[in-house]
């Protein structure tokens, strides 16, 4: 079980936490998925999912990945 911290920019609310969340969540080989609105910090847990999953569904929801 790999764990990943990305950094997300754009969420403001508990809405926007919501959204990044169910995107990431519904990758293939997502364990659990957690985004802290004040930091913007995702800590994303599981195995087999890349950094360019992870960039497709910040953007899906409507956010920025910080490269
Ligand atoms: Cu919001």
């Amino acid at each position: 079980m790999a764990i990943k911290n990305y950094t997300v920019e754009g969420m403001t609310c508990a809405h926007c936490k919501a959204s990044v969340e169910e995107e990431i969540s519904e990758l293939p080989g997502v364990a659990s998925v957690d985004a802290d609105v004040a930091s913007g910090a995702v800590t994303v847990s599981g195995e087999g999912f890349t950094d360019a999953d992870i960039h497709a569904a910040v953007k899906e929801a409507g956010y920025t990945l910080r490269a």
